[in-house]
């Protein structure tokens, strides 16, 4: 009987290990933006929003990038107002949402709490590090029950 117990409440904890492993992957999700690279001149930020998708209504983006110094270029994080200022890394109108030091030690969160397309870049240099050193991607978080 002694064992027949044991083996009951092995058997519950190996459920409750894989029910809570499962609850676990629908909640949402922290991805650090480049992974490696962080928020960084040059690192092909369309290709790891691609690699990283989907992306679900209430996952956290993390931006890490080092505050300005006399090594690294400064960088910042804006959202474009739309499709057309997100191409042509026209920043006139888009909203700063990480200042040049806001990406020091843990970074910053960014929670995609709308289901909408929201246009990320880098607001530095005047938009070059948008237009040339393809800082910007786009995402657009699904719905958290949607596959
Ligand atoms: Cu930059």
């Amino acid at each position: 009987m002694a064992l027949r117990t044991g083996v009951g409440i092995v058997g519950v904890a190996i459920f409750l290990v894989v029910v809570l492993n499962i609850s676990e992957g629908s909640l949402a999700a922290r991805f650090i933006v480049g992974d490696s690279a962080r928020w960084s001149f040059g690192y092909n930020y369309t290709d790891w929003a691609i690699n990283n998708a989907p992306f679900f209504q209430y996952d956290t983006l993390v931006f890490k990038y080092d505050p300005p110094n006399s090594t690294t270029f400064p960088h910042s994080v804006y959202l474009m107002k739309n499709l057309r200022s997100f191409l042509i890394c026209d920043l006139s109108k888009a909203i700063l949402v990480g200042n040049v030091t806001q990406g020091d030690g843990q970074g910053f969160e960014f929670l995609l709490k709308k289901r909408k397309t929201h246009y990320f870049a880098c607001g530095e240099s005047n938009g070059t590090h948008c237009k040339i050193g393809l800082m910007k991607f786009s995402v657009l978080p699904k719905r958290p029950c949607e596959a």
